[in-house]
């Protein structure tokens, strides 16, 4: 009797499966069918989009959303290399995705075969691991093993790639190895010494301030970072995706006094977030406070800045030992904290009355605060915030204040325009309870903007807001500041483009709002509309949002 054969596209499927992998963003190409095929016997569901670049980014943010790893099939060749830009914002963002890439016939390597190019040279710079499958037998194997190395450390991606004649060949089943139970758990505890220190630490602090970070909302921890915060009584800031862990209004959140609490501090404690660009490189911390750093990942603790204490493990973990270790002792130094805490409160009180006038301007051109201001006014606590733009998704990251956590996607420090419609898309996918609003700047959504076509084909209905300046204000500041308004419309000014008429003529809702007491009505009807919607809002492009007028990123 013959025994049962499958190929290795239906192998690739069953490891997906085996990962809890329940939907595919993919772009077709003749390397990869194999893979739809075995996809179809699997019940995951292919989401065929327009670009690469969207499939991968849509692949993070479904990791981001769901907490399970993204998967992301794309062509040999070009599909591949479009699909780079997505890997390297999952890289620098932290977030676990595979990333699955056609590839020649291994009986043609090296002959020239169509689109033939070093996909795993190209791909090792920005994964977290990146090979070749060499035998059918293998591909579940391999898949795999992707995905556990995309947990190890802090999360990322992973690239495989699978020759076509390695894909389509049939082996006989009991030949292949399918595993199912190969992951153990990541969530490391910290050295119990170190949180010991960090206890002591606290019982210490009359001005200790908290950096929650992206990896808090990564590890889920936002329970224990609450507890925390509100148990020892230090004022909290949140960063990338840890925004909503604290949801505004609690006592312990603050947004604009942070870096006048990370100059006055005596204790900072920054919990999942590298000294990068964000954090001035660790530079705008007080030279005298005790700094404690908290990652999963042991290389970027004490990394471009010294530190007093560094503990390696799960944010959540050792938030939550944390406080234990601190609440048992006589004195765990909450009570010293509130005139700390006052004053950090009149400090945002007073950047918050200074900026309200701006928020609730009724100029017109409208003024880009006026947008934001709407749009965090009409978010709900099921609404998912995406911010994919320059100046004016800046702009949102003073106003905006997402209500829940999970609820705010960013690119991450790629600083990657044109995540916004893939992130709408993977969002809308894994969370259909969920309402999902976007703000695109005009640049950043001409980059990726056809697959608006794929969430009106899926039936995902979100809100698109454009803030459309007609150009690509956050780099044209930049050019006037150092080359004069005469020079400085070189390369950044874009057409006027009606995106209102764009979605419709794709089969979604579109509307031009020009006047700023039409923004709210119109976010309103594109929430009832049921469909993907793009409100696109003429925002004045001669005002700039404090950030890019300090250049801050680049310092
Ligand atoms: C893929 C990509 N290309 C270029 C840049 C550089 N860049 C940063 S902000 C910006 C302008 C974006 O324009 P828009 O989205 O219209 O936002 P605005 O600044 O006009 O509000 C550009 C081009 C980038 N971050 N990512
Ligand atoms: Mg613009």
């Amino acid at each position: 009797m013959m025994s049962e054969t499958i190929s290795g596209g239906h192998l690739v499927a069953k490891a997906l499966k085996a990962e809890g992998v329940e939907v595919i963003y993919t772009l077709c190409g003749g390397h990869i069918i194999d893979i739809y095929d075995g996809c179809v016997d699997e019940g995951i569901e292919v989401i065929d989009v327009r670009h690469e670049q969207v499939a991968a980014h849509a692949a993070d943010g479904y990791a981001r959303i769901t907490g399970k790893p993204g998967c992301a099939v794309v062509t040999a060749g070009p599909g591949t290399t479009d699909a780079v830009t997505g890997v390297a914002n999952a890289f620098r963002a932290e977030s676990p995705m595979l990333l699955i890439g056609g590839q020649g016939a291994l009986s043609q390597h090296k002959m020239g075969s169509l689109q033939d190019l070093p996909h795993v040279d190209m791909m090792a710079p920005i994964t977290k691991f990146a090979a070749t499958v060499p035998t059918t037998e293998r591909v579940a194997d391999l898949v795999s093993m992707a995905f556990r190395e995309c947990y190890h450390g802090a999360p990322g991606p992973s690239f495989l790639e699978i020759p076509r004649d390695v894909l389509d060949a049939k082996v006989p089943l009991d030949k292949a190895r399918i595993p199912k139970n190969y992951r153990a758990s990541t969530r490391q505890a910290g050295d119990p010494e170190s949180i010991e220190r960090l206890a002591d630490m606290l019982a210490h602090a009359e001005k200790p301030a908290i950096l929650l970070g992206s990896q808090v909302q990564t590890c889920r921890a936002t329970d224990a970072a609450i507890d925390f915060v509100r148990g020892l009584d230090v004022p909290a800031y949140m960063n990338g995706s840890a925004r909503g862990t604290l949801p505004p209004g609690d006592p312990m959140h603050f947004q604009l006094s942070r870096r006048y609490a990370f100059t006055e501090a005596d204790l900072i404690i920054i919990v999942g977030t590298p000294f990068d660009f964000r954090m001035g490189y660790g530079k705008r911390l007080s030279p005298t406070a005790k700094v404690v750093q908290i990652d999963l990942d042991y290389r970027t603790v004490g990394k471009n800045r010294d530190i007093d204490l560094g503990i390696v493990g799960d944010p959540g973990l050792i938030l939550s030992a944390a406080a234990q270790a601190a609440s048992g002792r006589v004195e765990n130094g909450a009570a010293r904290r509130k005139e700390w805490i006052e004053e950090l409160r009149a400090v945002e009180t007073r950047a918050y009355e200074k900026r309200l006038p701006r928020q609730l301007s009724d100029a017109q051109p409208i003024d880009p605060y006026r947008l934001v201001h709407e749009i965090n006014e009409f978010l709900t606590e099921d609404t998912i915030y995406i911010g994919d733009g320059g100046d004016i998704v800046t702009f949102s990251g003073q106003v905006v204040q997402p209500k829940s956590p999970g609820h705010w996607m960013d690119p991450g420090p790629l600083g990657t325009l044109g995540v916004g419609m893939a992130f709408a898309m993977a969002a809308k996918k894994a969370r259909p309870d969920k309402e999902v609003l976007c703000l695109f700047g005009d640049g950043a959504f001409s980059l990726t903007g056809w697959d608006f076509e794929t969430m009106v084909r899926f039936d995902l209905p979100f809100i698109g807001v454009i803030g459309n300046n007609s150009s690509m204000n956050q780099i044209r500041y930049g050019q006037a500041a150092k080359y004069g308004e005469d020079r400085a419309r070189v390369g950044n000014t874009l057409g006027d483009v009606r995106y209102g008429e764009f979605a419709k003529l794709l089969g979604g809702h579109g509307e031009e709002v020009r006047d700023p007491a039409d923004i709210r009505p119109a976010l309103e009807r594109a929430r009832e509309s049921g469909k993907p919607s793009l409100i696109n809002v003429w925002v004045d492009p001669d005002v700039y949002a404090p950030g890019t007028m300090n250049q801050t990123m680049y310092k």
